[in-house]
């Protein structure tokens, strides 16, 4: 059974349990009179992300504060931080273990180092569309993945979605594979990204989220990739001239909880904020790919030279890095990543 569909059906026997009074977790409330026929308790979830509140993640957070505290009557409610005022995704994640943070939702690319298992998402060209990722993130593939998490006081309730991502820079277009070529490129900190990026003749630097629009400024770095709502929301085509569509890799964000704080809940608890990660990402997924879309065009009428690079020059780009894939789909785990392509082509097939 998925491990979302575990989750609900787990919240299913807890609500009738609750009702006969029964269910765990409601020793506390039971002093506090009402909360015992809710097995809700006064709470309160500090959560931030490294994108601004405007960024469809950031909507997101906000649908999700807005589902917990309905669904608690109030009970629940939910601190939000945006554009890491809290910190990097990496320090936020620390917070998270160390219990001082209850919510973060980062990509799963700078936690590869952590769970080795997230890099099978990182390979270049995987997916050929957010359906096919959504696939594979909500089933058996992402679920074990999930699961690795809680030997690191973490919970994942589940995937939302960063995107596609595209080249900026401040050099000249990226055309084709040759162009690659002496690039000075920011790379999330990921092993993965960094060896691809190497491999096809860029100098690439691994760099956290919020320190990436002032190396562009400064020109430390050339340029750097990411989807379109990010390149609009951080502003970045008011350093970056061109633009180039490569679509190179498909990025998730991971709902993670703090499982010190998650293992405190009631079972009724556990139900509303499981269901309230996965609704919200459901509505986020959505709300991205539309602004993405809208992005494009705000950064084309904003100035910056857009190109597309051509399929046939994407194949000459994957064809460069496939050793790359080959090297780390061993060490992330051959059968997952097998396990992931079977899922693939069985879906391609449909
Ligand atoms: O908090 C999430 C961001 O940090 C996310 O945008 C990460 O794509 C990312 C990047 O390039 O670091």
């Amino acid at each position: 059974m998925k491990n979302w569909a575990k989750k609900v059906t787990i919240g299913l026997l807890s609500a009738s349990l609750l009702a006969l009074g029964a269910c765990s977790g409601t020793e506390d409330s039971a002093s506090s009179g009402n909360a015992a026929s809710d097995g809700i308790q006064e709470r309160v979830i500090k959560a931030g992300i490294g994108l601004n509140e405007d960024h469809p993640e950031g909507q997101g957070l906000i649908k999700f504060k807005e589902l917990v505290e309905e669904k608690s009557g109030g009970k629940i409610t939910v601190q939000n931080y945006f554009a890491a005022q809290l910190g990097d995704d990496m320090q936020m994640t620390e917070a998270l273990k160390a219990g001082t943070q209850e919510v973060t939702i980062p990509s799963t690319s700078p936690l590869v180092g952590m769970v080795k298992e997230f890099g099978i998402f990182d390979f270049p060209f995987i997916f050929n569309s957010g359906e096919e990722a959504d696939a594979v993130l909500d089933g058996p593939v992402g679920d074990q993945v999930l699961e690795k998490l809680a030997e690191h006081n973490l919970v994942g309730l589940g995937y939302w979605e960063n995107g596609f991502r595209n080249l900026t820079n401040s050099k000249h277009p990226v055309e084709k594979v040759e162009d690659f070529e002496g690039l000075k490129i920011r790379t999330m900190q990921n092993e993965v990204h960094l060896d691809a990026f190497k491999e096809l003749g860029a100098n690439p630097t691994p760099m956290a989220f919020s320190e990436v629009f002032t190396a562009l400024e400064s020109k430390t770095v050339d340029g750097q990739e990411n989807p379109f709502a990010t390149i609009e929301s951080n502003k970045f085509n008011e350093v970056q001239e061109y633009l180039s569509v490569t679509n190179h890799v498909y990025t998730p964000f991971v709902f993670l909880m703090s499982k010190s704080f998650w293992d405190k809940l009631s079972d009724k608890e556990k139900e509303i904020v499981q269901d309230a990660a996965i609704e919200a990402g459901q509505y986020q997924r959505s709300l991205n790919r539309e602004e993405n879309q809208k992005s494009l065009e705000h950064l084309k009428e904003a100035g910056m030279k857009v190109n597309e690079v051509s399929d046939d020059e994407k194949k000459k780009i994957q064809k460069k890095i496939q050793p790359v894939i080959d090297k780390y789909a061993d060490k992330f785990g051959k059968d997952l990543f097998e396990e992931m392509n079977t899922q693939l082509e069985e879906i391609r097939s449909e």
